[in-house]
């Protein structure tokens, strides 16, 4: 192994989201195996059903270091409605661990790392304490579409919402499920501080923490490649619900991040792990990675038994199986 200075990656889940997060672990191991060493800093619920430390036992090796953080404080009060985990907030925590830290890069529970991320966590920041993609879903789906916000018991168009609710003078907004961070500055301008002050001062924004983290740097913040943070639904999610044909910047960036993402997100209802999942070009390589993960044999035996249980009820073929009961992962049983 070549080994050059470390590249430290923020990471943060509850119960809810340790499934995901093991896939992002082991995109970061496939994709850097021989060539970085990456530290992976996890900030994780005090109370989980899911045995945290076998994430060390499953991934320490030459490629990936696992650093377990327990987050101290309780952000369920922060929480308007259950499409968001609390574990969301964790990242502020995380953040303030790490101050002695040069940089990190923060990712999502939800993403899916496929692309060395040396020359991200090498961005030459200049002045700012944060890079990160602009939110390009919002920027296209509603601006273009004219597409409402829901707000209390208004609805404001993006340039509103972002202006009235959010108290910006700038429409630069940016998605936080990537995110360098220059910790020392981050720290120092009490980003994550004003940022939760926010949400307790605006209970019920829609985006939460990120409409809180945009609220408190107000548009200065270094922009990246979109390709470093490509919503992996857009593309046959969205293609029958614009109103407007796309425009041709639109559309080049729709199809790049369904052919060359850098980093997947699986934000919005593209979640693989759900039941109520919209299908993405992704979604293999995720039941990949979580094949070779802790949770593997528990979802070899969890599927066994519904398949068990269904044939014994229907009396019928495995062809019988509804789709929902057919996940990719039956590959590993079946071998098809
Ligand atoms: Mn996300």
């Amino acid at each position: 192994m070549t080994f050059t200075a470390a590249i430290h990656v923020a990471l943060a889940f509850d119960d809810r989201m340790a499934l995901p997060a093991m896939s992002v672990i082991k995109s970061l191991e496939r994709i850097h195996a021989q060539e970085d060493a990456i530290v992976v800093h996890i900030m994780h619920d005090a109370h989980m059903t899911f045995d945290v430390s076998s994430i060390t036992k499953a991934f320490e090796n030459p490629t990936v270091h696992i650093a377990l953080y327990q987050a101290k404080n309780d952000y369920s009060h922060l929480i308007s409605e259950p499409r968001f985990s609390k574990a969301t907030f964790y990242r502020f925590e995380l953040f303030e661990c790490l101050r002695d830290l040069r940089r990190c890069i923060y990712l999502d529970a939800d993403t899916l790392v496929r692309r060395n991320l040396r020359s991200l966590y090498a961005t030459d920041m200049g002045e700012y304490c944060l890079a990160a993609c602009a939110d390009l879903g919002l920027k296209y789906l509603l601006e273009d579409n004219d597409w409402k916000i829901p707000y209390l018991s208004c609805s404001y168009n993006k340039a509103s919402y972002l202006k009235e609710v959010l108290g910006m003078t700038t429409t630069r907004y940016l998605n936080a499920g990537v995110m360098v961070a220059d910790l020392d500055l981050w720290n120092r301008n009490k980003v994550g501080a004003r940022a939760i002050e926010f949400c307790l001062s605006h209970p019920g924004l829609w985006l939460l923490d990120q409409d809180a983290i945009n609220h408190a740097l107000n548009g200065r913040f270094l922009r990246l490649d979109p390709r470093w943070n490509s919503f992996a639904y857009i593309k046959r999610h969205y293609a029958d619900r614009e109103a407007k044909p796309r425009s041709s910047a639109w559309n080049y960036i729709v199809e790049t991040w369904s052919n060359d993402a850098w980093i997947a997100h699986f934000s919005a209802e593209s979640k693989p792990w759900m039941p109520e999942h919209a299908e993405t070009p992704y979604d293999l390589e995720f039941w990949d990675n979580i094949m070779e993960t802790p949770f593997s044999r528990a979802l070899q035996d969890e599927y066994i038994k519904r398949v068990m249980r269904h044939s014994r009820r229907e009396r019928g073929s495995l062809k019988k199986i509804p789709h929902r009961y057919n996940p990719p992962w039956k590959r590993l049983i079946y071998g098809f």
